[in-house]
Protein backbone atom coordinates (compact mmCIF):
# COMPACT_ATOMS: atom_id res chain seq x y z
CA UNK A 1 0.00 0.00 0.00
CA UNK A 2 2.92 2.25 1.04
CA UNK A 3 4.87 2.07 -2.03
CA UNK A 4 1.50 2.58 -4.35
CA UNK A 5 0.78 5.89 -2.63
CA UNK A 6 4.53 6.64 -3.15
CA UNK A 7 4.59 6.25 -6.75
CA UNK A 8 1.15 8.06 -7.05
CA UNK A 9 2.72 11.10 -4.88
CA UNK A 10 5.67 11.45 -7.08
CA UNK A 11 3.66 11.28 -10.09
CA UNK A 12 1.56 14.03 -8.89
CA UNK A 13 4.09 16.33 -7.74
CA UNK A 14 5.99 16.17 -10.95
CA UNK A 15 2.99 16.66 -13.00
CA UNK A 16 1.85 19.63 -10.79
CA UNK A 17 5.14 21.09 -11.11
CA UNK A 18 5.07 20.72 -14.92
CA UNK A 19 1.97 22.18 -14.85
CA UNK A 20 3.08 24.99 -13.05
CA UNK A 21 5.95 25.50 -15.85
CA UNK A 22 3.45 25.24 -18.63
CA UNK A 23 0.74 28.19 -17.07
CA UNK A 24 3.71 30.49 -16.41
CA UNK A 25 4.79 30.40 -19.78
CA UNK A 26 1.57 30.68 -21.08
CA UNK A 27 1.94 34.20 -19.14
CA UNK A 28 3.98 35.27 -22.83
CA UNK A 29 1.09 33.95 -25.45
CA UNK A 30 -2.22 35.67 -25.59
CA UNK A 31 -4.97 33.89 -23.27
CA UNK A 32 -8.86 33.23 -25.27
CA UNK A 33 -11.14 33.62 -22.27
CA UNK A 34 -14.81 32.72 -22.15
CA UNK A 35 -17.58 32.53 -20.08
CA UNK A 36 -19.41 30.07 -18.46
CA UNK A 37 -22.10 30.66 -16.34
CA UNK A 38 -22.62 34.41 -16.16
CA UNK A 39 -20.31 37.11 -17.17
CA UNK A 40 -17.90 37.03 -14.74
CA UNK A 41 -17.50 33.12 -14.36
CA UNK A 42 -14.08 32.92 -16.83
CA UNK A 43 -12.41 30.12 -18.08
CA UNK A 44 -9.24 30.32 -21.24
CA UNK A 45 -7.81 28.09 -23.22
CA UNK A 46 -5.01 27.66 -20.18
CA UNK A 47 -7.58 26.22 -17.79
CA UNK A 48 -9.19 23.60 -20.51
CA UNK A 49 -5.10 22.51 -21.40
CA UNK A 50 -3.74 22.13 -17.87
CA UNK A 51 -6.63 19.83 -17.27
CA UNK A 52 -6.15 17.94 -20.48
CA UNK A 53 -2.73 17.49 -19.43
CA UNK A 54 -3.87 15.86 -16.10
CA UNK A 55 -6.09 13.81 -17.51
CA UNK A 56 -3.80 12.50 -20.62
CA UNK A 57 -1.25 11.51 -17.84
CA UNK A 58 -3.77 9.92 -15.27
CA UNK A 59 -4.81 8.09 -18.19
CA UNK A 60 -1.42 7.02 -19.40
CA UNK A 61 0.09 5.98 -16.00
CA UNK A 62 -2.70 5.22 -13.94
CA UNK A 63 -5.89 3.41 -16.37
CA UNK A 64 -7.56 2.13 -13.73
CA UNK A 65 -8.34 5.62 -11.90
CA UNK A 66 -10.74 7.75 -12.38
CA UNK A 67 -10.95 11.48 -12.64
CA UNK A 68 -13.37 14.28 -11.64
CA UNK A 69 -12.49 18.08 -13.01
CA UNK A 70 -13.83 21.11 -13.35
CA UNK A 71 -13.28 21.71 -17.29
CA UNK A 72 -15.17 18.33 -18.27
CA UNK A 73 -11.92 16.20 -19.23
CA UNK A 74 -12.85 13.89 -16.97
CA UNK A 75 -15.26 10.81 -15.94
CA UNK A 76 -19.24 11.09 -15.46
CA UNK A 77 -18.63 9.89 -12.14
CA UNK A 78 -21.90 8.84 -9.73
CA UNK A 79 -19.72 6.96 -7.02
CA UNK A 80 -16.30 7.19 -5.60
CA UNK A 81 -15.40 3.80 -5.54
CA UNK A 82 -11.76 3.08 -6.30
CA UNK A 83 -9.13 5.74 -6.69
CA UNK A 84 -11.02 8.64 -7.75
CA UNK A 85 -8.78 12.48 -8.60
CA UNK A 86 -10.70 15.31 -8.47
CA UNK A 87 -8.77 18.56 -9.84
CA UNK A 88 -8.96 22.19 -10.72
CA UNK A 89 -6.56 23.13 -12.92
CA UNK A 90 -6.44 26.49 -12.20
CA UNK A 91 -8.78 27.73 -9.28
CA UNK A 92 -8.84 31.65 -9.13
CA UNK A 93 -8.92 31.68 -12.91
CA UNK A 94 -10.14 35.95 -12.44
CA UNK A 95 -6.99 36.20 -10.24
CA UNK A 96 -5.06 34.26 -13.59
CA UNK A 97 -6.72 36.25 -16.10
CA UNK A 98 -6.67 39.88 -14.25
CA UNK A 99 -3.56 39.65 -12.27
CA UNK A 100 -1.25 36.66 -12.85
CA UNK A 101 -1.25 35.27 -9.68
CA UNK A 102 -3.02 34.33 -6.56
CA UNK A 103 -4.36 30.91 -8.41
CA UNK A 104 -3.35 28.05 -7.55
CA UNK A 105 -3.40 24.17 -9.07
CA UNK A 106 -5.38 22.05 -6.70
CA UNK A 107 -5.79 18.24 -6.63
CA UNK A 108 -6.98 15.75 -4.30
CA UNK A 109 -6.66 11.91 -4.35
CA UNK A 110 -9.24 9.55 -2.78
CA UNK A 111 -9.37 5.87 -2.23
CA UNK A 112 -13.16 4.84 -2.10
CA UNK A 113 -14.13 8.45 -0.99
CA UNK A 114 -11.24 8.94 1.66
CA UNK A 115 -8.92 11.62 1.38
CA UNK A 116 -5.42 10.07 0.59
CA UNK A 117 -2.76 13.05 -1.17
CA UNK A 118 -4.18 16.73 -1.00
CA UNK A 119 -2.13 18.98 -3.26
CA UNK A 120 -2.80 23.01 -3.59
CA UNK A 121 -0.17 24.35 -5.64
CA UNK A 122 0.70 28.40 -5.85
CA UNK A 123 2.22 28.66 -9.28
CA UNK A 124 3.60 32.00 -9.48
CA UNK A 125 4.93 31.92 -5.70
CA UNK A 126 6.19 28.25 -6.54
CA UNK A 127 4.43 27.29 -2.98
CA UNK A 128 3.55 23.64 -2.99
CA UNK A 129 1.63 23.15 -0.10
CA UNK A 130 0.69 19.12 0.51
CA UNK A 131 -0.41 16.31 2.57
CA UNK A 132 -0.53 12.85 2.82
CA UNK A 133 -3.25 10.68 4.67
CA UNK A 134 -1.67 10.11 8.21
CA UNK A 135 2.00 11.19 7.21
CA UNK A 136 1.37 15.11 7.82
CA UNK A 137 1.23 18.27 6.02
CA UNK A 138 4.14 20.30 3.74
CA UNK A 139 4.62 23.57 2.48
CA UNK A 140 7.42 22.52 -0.16
CA UNK A 141 9.79 21.02 1.65
CA UNK A 142 9.01 22.19 5.27
CA UNK A 143 6.55 20.34 7.56
CA UNK A 144 3.26 22.58 9.03
CA UNK A 145 2.46 22.70 12.67
CA UNK A 146 -0.46 21.50 13.59
CA UNK A 147 -3.61 23.65 13.93
CA UNK A 148 -4.52 24.74 17.69
CA UNK A 149 -7.86 26.58 18.63
CA UNK A 150 -7.93 30.76 19.26
CA UNK A 151 -10.59 32.23 19.91
CA UNK A 152 -12.85 34.49 17.19
CA UNK A 153 -10.76 37.96 18.41
CA UNK A 154 -8.04 37.01 17.47
CA UNK A 155 -8.72 34.88 14.33
CA UNK A 156 -8.31 36.11 10.78
CA UNK A 157 -11.41 35.06 8.78
CA UNK A 158 -11.51 34.35 4.82
CA UNK A 159 -14.56 35.10 3.24
CA UNK A 160 -15.51 36.66 -0.18
CA UNK A 161 -17.43 39.97 0.54
CA UNK A 162 -20.44 38.71 -1.67
CA UNK A 163 -21.77 36.69 1.46
CA UNK A 164 -21.36 40.30 3.42
CA UNK A 165 -24.14 41.49 1.60
CA UNK A 166 -27.84 40.59 1.14
CA UNK A 167 -27.71 37.83 -1.12
CA UNK A 168 -29.88 34.63 -2.37
CA UNK A 169 -27.83 32.41 -0.92
CA UNK A 170 -27.66 32.71 2.56
CA UNK A 171 -28.78 34.84 5.95
CA UNK A 172 -25.80 37.62 5.70
CA UNK A 173 -26.39 39.06 8.86
CA UNK A 174 -24.65 36.23 11.16
CA UNK A 175 -21.86 36.48 8.43
CA UNK A 176 -21.62 40.43 9.20
CA UNK A 177 -21.54 39.74 12.99
CA UNK A 178 -18.90 37.14 12.52
CA UNK A 179 -16.62 39.98 10.57
CA UNK A 180 -17.30 42.31 12.99
CA UNK A 181 -16.05 40.38 16.34
CA UNK A 182 -13.35 38.87 14.38
CA UNK A 183 -9.62 40.36 14.93
CA UNK A 184 -9.70 40.81 10.61
CA UNK A 185 -11.26 39.43 7.41
CA UNK A 186 -9.43 38.46 3.95
CA UNK A 187 -10.82 37.70 0.61
CA UNK A 188 -7.93 35.91 -1.63
CA UNK A 189 -10.22 34.96 -5.03
CA UNK A 190 -9.19 31.64 -4.65
CA UNK A 191 -10.76 28.97 -2.61
CA UNK A 192 -8.05 26.65 -2.82
CA UNK A 193 -5.30 29.09 -1.77
CA UNK A 194 -7.78 30.33 0.97
CA UNK A 195 -8.00 26.39 2.66
CA UNK A 196 -4.08 26.20 2.07
CA UNK A 197 -3.66 29.27 4.11
CA UNK A 198 -6.43 27.97 6.49
CA UNK A 199 -3.98 24.72 6.78
CA UNK A 200 -0.73 26.95 7.42
CA UNK A 201 -2.34 28.95 10.24
CA UNK A 202 -2.07 31.60 7.59
CA UNK A 203 -6.00 32.29 8.38
CA UNK A 204 -7.82 31.00 10.98
CA UNK A 205 -11.25 30.07 9.09
CA UNK A 206 -12.63 30.28 5.63
CA UNK A 207 -16.46 30.01 4.62
CA UNK A 208 -18.28 30.45 1.67
CA UNK A 209 -21.86 29.44 0.49
CA UNK A 210 -21.44 27.25 -2.74
CA UNK A 211 -18.32 25.51 -3.86
CA UNK A 212 -18.02 22.25 -6.16
CA UNK A 213 -16.14 19.69 -5.42
CA UNK A 214 -12.34 20.36 -7.20
CA UNK A 215 -12.49 23.77 -5.37
CA UNK A 216 -12.26 22.40 -2.00
CA UNK A 217 -10.56 18.40 -2.57
CA UNK A 218 -7.10 19.44 -2.40
CA UNK A 219 -7.57 22.03 0.39
CA UNK A 220 -10.06 19.39 2.46
CA UNK A 221 -7.19 16.66 2.57
CA UNK A 222 -4.43 19.63 3.67
CA UNK A 223 -6.45 20.74 6.66
CA UNK A 224 -7.94 17.68 7.73
CA UNK A 225 -4.00 16.24 8.11
CA UNK A 226 -3.28 19.88 9.78
CA UNK A 227 -5.57 19.27 12.82
CA UNK A 228 -8.71 21.22 11.43
CA UNK A 229 -11.65 20.75 10.41
CA UNK A 230 -13.84 21.42 7.28
CA UNK A 231 -17.75 20.46 7.11
CA UNK A 232 -20.73 22.71 5.42
CA UNK A 233 -22.00 25.48 7.15
CA UNK A 234 -24.77 23.05 8.74
CA UNK A 235 -21.46 21.21 10.59
CA UNK A 236 -22.51 17.98 7.90
CA UNK A 237 -19.59 16.48 6.24
CA UNK A 238 -18.72 17.47 2.91
CA UNK A 239 -20.20 15.84 -0.52
CA UNK A 240 -17.44 14.82 -2.91
CA UNK A 241 -19.97 14.49 -5.95
CA UNK A 242 -21.94 17.61 -5.67
CA UNK A 243 -22.16 21.12 -4.56
CA UNK A 244 -21.41 22.15 -1.07
CA UNK A 245 -21.22 24.93 1.69
CA UNK A 246 -17.91 24.92 3.11
CA UNK A 247 -17.03 25.46 6.79
CA UNK A 248 -12.88 24.84 7.31
CA UNK A 249 -11.20 26.28 10.44
CA UNK A 250 -9.00 25.10 13.26
CA UNK A 251 -10.54 22.64 15.73
CA UNK A 252 -11.90 25.70 17.73
CA UNK A 253 -12.75 28.40 15.64
CA UNK A 254 -14.99 25.65 13.94
CA UNK A 255 -16.86 24.96 16.95
CA UNK A 256 -17.42 28.71 17.94
CA UNK A 257 -18.33 29.54 14.25
CA UNK A 258 -21.02 26.90 13.76
CA UNK A 259 -22.36 27.32 17.33
CA UNK A 260 -22.23 31.55 18.32
CA UNK A 261 -23.06 32.12 14.36
CA UNK A 262 -24.43 29.70 11.65
CA UNK A 263 -27.19 27.68 14.35
CA UNK A 264 -30.48 28.77 14.12
P1 LIG B 1 -12.55 28.98 -10.13
O1 LIG B 1 -11.65 30.13 -10.26
O2 LIG B 1 -11.88 27.66 -10.36
O3 LIG B 1 -13.79 29.08 -10.96
C1 LIG B 1 -13.68 32.76 -6.15
O4 LIG B 1 -14.43 33.04 -7.27
C2 LIG B 1 -13.59 31.25 -5.90
O5 LIG B 1 -14.86 30.61 -6.08
C3 LIG B 1 -12.65 30.52 -6.82
O6 LIG B 1 -12.06 29.49 -6.06
C4 LIG B 1 -13.56 29.97 -7.91
O7 LIG B 1 -13.03 28.86 -8.60
C5 LIG B 1 -14.74 29.58 -7.06
N1 LIG B 1 -15.99 29.44 -7.76
C6 LIG B 1 -16.88 28.45 -7.56
N2 LIG B 1 -17.95 28.59 -8.35
C7 LIG B 1 -17.76 29.71 -9.07
C8 LIG B 1 -18.51 30.38 -10.10
N3 LIG B 1 -19.70 29.96 -10.51
N4 LIG B 1 -18.00 31.51 -10.64
C9 LIG B 1 -16.79 31.96 -10.24
N5 LIG B 1 -16.05 31.37 -9.28
C10 LIG B 1 -16.50 30.24 -8.71
CA1 LIG C 1 -14.27 28.10 -12.94
CA1 LIG D 1 -12.25 26.43 -8.49
CA1 LIG E 1 -11.03 26.34 -11.97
Amino acid sequence: MTAKWDEIDQWAQQWIREAGERIRASFAEKLTIETKANANDLVTNVDRGIEQFFAAQIRRRFPDHHLLGEEGFGDPLEALDGIVWIIDPIDGTMNFVHQQRHFAVSIGVFADGVGQLGYVYDVVADELYWARKGQGVWLNGAPLSRLRPVPIAESVIAVNATWLMENRRLDHRPLVRLAKEARGTRSYGSAALELAYVAAGRLDAYLSPRLSPWDFAGGMILIEEAGGVVTNLNGAPLDLLGPNSVLAAKPGVHEEILRRYLSR
